[in-house]
């Protein structure tokens, strides 16, 4: 008996093992609230086996319990002036703004995300719209993180009439 549950141990350790090789960490952006800067959030991205990234993103805003924000990849990672200084959606593909992964929309359109009873909300996404490599205009690198106050309506160009901009991050690269 012993001896088995030694090789279901190995067998976990090497499927842990190609887990970790599989999802390398490779940028993150904090999230930070435009008003306080106090942090409301984190979006962690990985480099998967596919060639995809994939984002995990983590929102914490008790002042926004049930509520729903949207969010957004900007052009600019720079979160001054109230956000607003991340200019427009980060747009590299010349498409229409609309919702995530119907025929058309920005790259970074990640859209919608209900917050719970507590203010927060996870989301995972993953894609190949974005890579890390320095030129490439998929290059999320450097890239603003928008978090809006109202909805996106997925309609309205260019923005969705998403509200105001009340969190903000820059994607930063993990070396
Ligand atoms: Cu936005
Ligand atoms: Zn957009």
């Amino acid at each position: 008996m012993k001896k088995y549950l030694t090789i279901a141990g190995i067998g976990l350790a090497l499927a842990l093992g190609s887990c970790t090789k599989e999802a390398k960490e490779i940028a993150s952006a904090t999230l930070n609230s435009t008003a306080t800067s106090q942090t409301i959030g984190k979006a962690k991205f990985y480099s998967l086996a596919d060639g995809k990234i994939k984002m995990d993103l983590e929102i914490n805003m008790p002042e926004r319990a049930d509520s729903t924000v949207a969010v957004h990849f900007h052009e600019h990672g720079d979160c001054g002036n109230m956000g607003e200084n991340t200019h427009g959606h980060w747009n590299p593909t010349n498409e229409p703004h609309g919702k995530w992964e119907s025929a058309n929309y920005h790259s970074g359109d990640i859209g919608n995300i209900k917050l719970d009873n507590k203010g927060h909300a996870t989301l995972s996404v993953s894609t190949d719209r974005w890579n890390t490599n320095t030129g490439n205009i998929k290059n999320i690198i450097g890239r603003g993180i928008i978090v809006h106050g109202g909805t996106d309506d997925y309609t309205t160009q260019p923005t969705g009439n998403s509200g105001p901009r009340i969190g903000c991050g820059v994607i930063e690269v993990i070396k």
